[in-house]
């Protein structure tokens, strides 16, 4: 059916509305809105691109590449229809399908500066990817990056006046000087780093991919969300939850580093906690603990820059050492993504997962790590264009399954940093409160006290950070599009 001039008008109000509401960051809201307007007119190809860039900043490049195609079939001669899909595809990794439409942009807008400019940034990023490529040696081929270092015959030069490891031990008043140091913007020497990193590396690879955690009566346990490289915030969830202990266990479900510009101190920080209390200090990887994602969103530059091109590949091998999931006390499952793409997946299965690698682009691994729930039930295609969206229904059946009683997981950023769905079955959680100095949204953590263990949510709010902005480190032309 044709839309009415009303319609059409009412359509506009909803387009400015929405505008509106992208420009004081409320993406959400805005998608809601351009919706809204396509409802009422679907062949208005600015409605679909607009809605296209609202799903690219909640990181739903799925939905964005879809939105765009839309809008570059609506009017194929519309540019920004190919910009904002080349954008998303950018964001995604997906390099040489950017390439495909930043050269339309430029076939369309032969002498717009803008798109000129930003075609050549693109054709030397894929040009660096294939060298990259071409250079690369096989995972297998390499071998252990950690086994070819032996940091004790690295020198500490008698100048230098941060804190110091004597022998083997890494203590407790160490990592305090260590996280002290950081606040003032200074890294630890990097014999030190090494340690740390090294010794982390040996904890985690003698753990399963699929961690039973045990918290005994009368005792706690902390969950927290995506910390991405907000270390002055880490510190505030330590300020007001305590610091890692014995005493005082914490699960990190994952997405340490990246986009923020703290992710070394973020994650020298949780390993340093590691080795110091290997039985209260739990990390699970995230879909950012990888090369492609550390590639593009400021990990890997930021390392390099701190800590030196050899810290780029052990990360990597650290990285993959990572659990996959955990289960507390038998009732809790806690993963970074989410539930799977078929029925009947059973806790040995993910404990049989053989996890030394980047993760896939499917199968368990890549769903544990990518997944998000839906509002519907059954499964659905993902927003983000990787894994699944799992309904209420999938939840209840992999809980009963496995007799279990609930799930938490991370993964999206929340206003309100958590967000309980599924009938009460799912918890997510996020740490990082005004994600990307932007969202505005609070950070969260869940406790649980044992027996009982009932979820208790403690919500907070950003605290402020030294001048350097997120994505600082990221790769310098995908900063262009954000
Ligand atoms: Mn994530």
């Amino acid at each position: 059916m044709d839309a009415t001039a009303t319609d059409l008008q009412r359509a506009e109000e909803f387009k400015l509305k929405a505008n509106d509401a992208f420009k004081a960051n409320k993406f959400s809201q805005a998608i809601e809105l351009y919706s809204q307007a396509i409802e009422l007119n679907s062949s208005n190809a600015v409605y679909w691109a607009n809605r296209a860039f609202a799903h690219t900043k909640l990181e739903e490049y799925g939905s964005a590449v879809q939105d765009a195609t839309k809008a570059i079939e609506i009017d194929p001669r519309y540019s920004k229809g190919y910009y904002r899909r080349g954008a998303a595809y950018l964001a995604m990794g997906k390099f040489k399908e950017a390439l495909k439409d930043f050269q339309q942009v430029k076939k369309i807008c032969p002498n717009d500066p803008d798109a000129t400019r930003k075609l050549k940034e693109c054709e030397k990023a894929v040009q660096k990817i294939r060298f990259e490529e071409a250079i690369s040696v096989g995972d297998a081929e390499r071998g252990s990056v950690a086994d070819s270092i032996d940091y004790h015959i690295i020198e500490v030069e008698p100048h230098y006046a941060g804190p110091r490891i004597d022998g083997e031990e890494i203590t407790i008043d160490f990592v305090k000087a260590m996280l002290d140091e950081f606040k003032k913007q200074k890294c630890i020497h990097k014999r030190y780093a090494y340690q740390i990193v090294l010794k982390t590396l040996d904890l985690l690879r003698s753990m399963p991919s699929l961690v039973d955690v045990n918290v005994p009566n009368g005792g706690h346990f902390t969950v927290c969300g995506d910390v991405h490289g907000q270390y002055f915030d880490l510190l505030n969830i330590f300020d007001l939850n305590g610091l890692p202990s014995e005493e005082n266990p914490y699960l990190f479900n994952g997405d340490f580093v990246d986009r923020g510009s703290f992710s070394v101190e973020v994650i020298l920080t949780l390993f340093a906690f590691k080795c110091l209390y290997p039985k209260a200090m739990y990390l699970a990887r995230g879909n950012h603990e990888s090369k492609s994602m550390n590639k593009i969103y400021g990990f890997e530059g930021e390392v390099r820059s701190k800590l030196g091109e050899k810290f780029v590949e052990l990360f990597a091998e650290v990285f993959c050492w990572l659990p996959l999931a955990h289960v507390i006390n038998n009732k809790v499952f806690v993963v970074h993504g989410g539930l799977f793409s078929v029925d009947g997946v059973k806790l040995s299965d993910i404990r049989s997962i053989d996890r030394f690698c980047e993760p896939p682009e499917e199968g368990l691994m890549c769903e544990l790590l990518w997944s998000d729930p839906q509002p519907q039930l059954g499964r659905g295609p993902s927003k983000r264009g990787v894994a699944l969206s799992f309904g209420a229904d999938v939840t209840k059946k992999f809980l009963q399954e496995n007799n279990l009683d609930l799930i938490v997981r991370s993964h999206e950023v929340k206003d309100e940093g958590h967000e309980i769905e599924h009938d009460g079955k799912l918890i997510t959680v996020f740490s990082a409160p005004n994600y990307c100095d932007q969202m505005g949204n609070k950070g969260a953590f869940i406790r649980f006290t044992a027996p009982e263990m009932k979820p208790d949510i403690v919500t907070f709010s950003a605290v402020p950070h030294p001048d350097v902005r997120p994505m600082a480190y990221a790769n310098n032309f995908l900063r262009m599009f954000q």
